[in-house]
């Protein structure tokens, strides 16, 4: 056997059929789990994911195996088709979701973006608001995109409005990928594969083609998204291919403590167990009628609750 260096930690970036792709310092190594380690295991269909950190044994011709797995922060995850409750992470070690609308070309849909900031909320993952496609925005009209940004500032999500095309905001969006784990998560068409070729050229990704062909051939094949990397520190994933993650098995009581401004709404209701939907004396239906809670969020928030009574996760 060659001689095993001393463990290391690497952070794996791409899982295929026959190796895990591992970013030891500033190279890439195709190894494979040891033991046990791949093996589905309880609840969990795959141990290791995209994103995890692992401590390695690299042996001297470049190969070596994956050892175990570091405990995980965060997780975006799908419940596994087919599989009944198991749960399939998709991406782990998530440090921020980056929300991308457009107000033209797509028109801004709030219900979208809410939804994924309240996914954001559950899992505990920090968000922010990147609007694109400011360029179609005429010059003469009050810019929507400033207006949304502004309100989800005011919610404490940093927000940016951006253009792919003319190159606004492409450097402030660079800056906040800097070093961290970042996943690009909002509807097709609004510009994330572009506004990621604008911040990383290199990337090369496709541009104005629908995603999401990898996700539906995800129920038949366990398909991975890859850990794309920036220069100077920091990986992106662009479209994880999971609709709803963060939202498995809501409870609707749980709902509006995904809304940061329901969850801080002070005072009390008359119902210890009010769904803040149609009970009288209800602090959160105050505060809308004051204009203290916006009307778009609170659609969110009712759209959200009627689903997880529905048990739609
Ligand atoms: N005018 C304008 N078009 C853009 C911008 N960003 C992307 N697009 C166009 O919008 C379409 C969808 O872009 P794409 O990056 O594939 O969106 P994705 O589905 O979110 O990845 C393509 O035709 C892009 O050329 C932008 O900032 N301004
Ligand atoms: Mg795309
Ligand atoms: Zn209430």
């Amino acid at each position: 056997l060659p001689p095993e260096t001393p463990e290391t930690v690497g952070l794996v970036i791409r899982i295929d059929a026959k190796f895990c792709h591992v970013e030891v310092g500033d190279r890439t190594y195709l190894l494979s789990p040891r033991g046990r380690l791949f093996e589905p295991a309880g609840a969990v269909k795959n141990p290791i994911a995209v994103g995890d950190r692992v401590r390695v044994i690299l042996d001297a011709q470049g190969g070596g195996n994956i050892d175990s797995v570091l405990p995980r922060t965060t997780r975006l995850a799908r419940t596994a088709a087919g599989d009944g409750q198991r749960e399939q992470v998709m991406v782990a070690n998530v440090d921020q979701v980056i929300v991308v609308a457009s107000t033209r070309q797509p028109g801004f849909r709030a219900e979208i973006v809410d939804r994924i900031l309240a996914g954001a909320e559950r899992e505990g993952i920090a968000a922010r608001l990147v609007v694109n496609k400011v360029d179609l925005e005429p010059a003469d009209e009050r810019r929507s995109s400033a207006t949304w940004c502004e309100f989800y500032r005011g919610l404490g999500y940093p927000s940016l409005a951006t253009s792919a095309v003319t190159g606004a905001g492409v450097d402030e969006l660079r800056t906040a990928l800097h070093n961290r784990l970042s996943v690009f998560c909002g509807p097709s068409g609004v510009g994330k594969s572009s506004l990621l070729n604008a911040v990383e050229p290199e990337l090369s990704l496709r541009v104005g083609k629908v995603s999401g062909g990898g996700a539906r051939e995800g129920r038949h094949t366990t398909t991975h998204s890859s850990l794309l990397r920036v220069r100077g520190g920091g990986h992106v994933v662009d479209t994880p291919g999971i609709r709803n993650f963060g939202l498995f098995g809501l409870e609707p009581s749980e709902v509006w403590g995904l809304f940061v401004e329901m969850r801080e709404c002070p005072g009390r209701c008359a119902f210890a167990d009010c769904t803040h939907s149609h009970e009288p004396d209800c602090r959160i239906r105050k505060s809308l009628a004051e204009g203290k809670i916006a009307e778009s969020r609170y659609a969110s928030y009712r759209e959200l609750l009627a689903e997880a009574r529905e048990g739609g996760f």
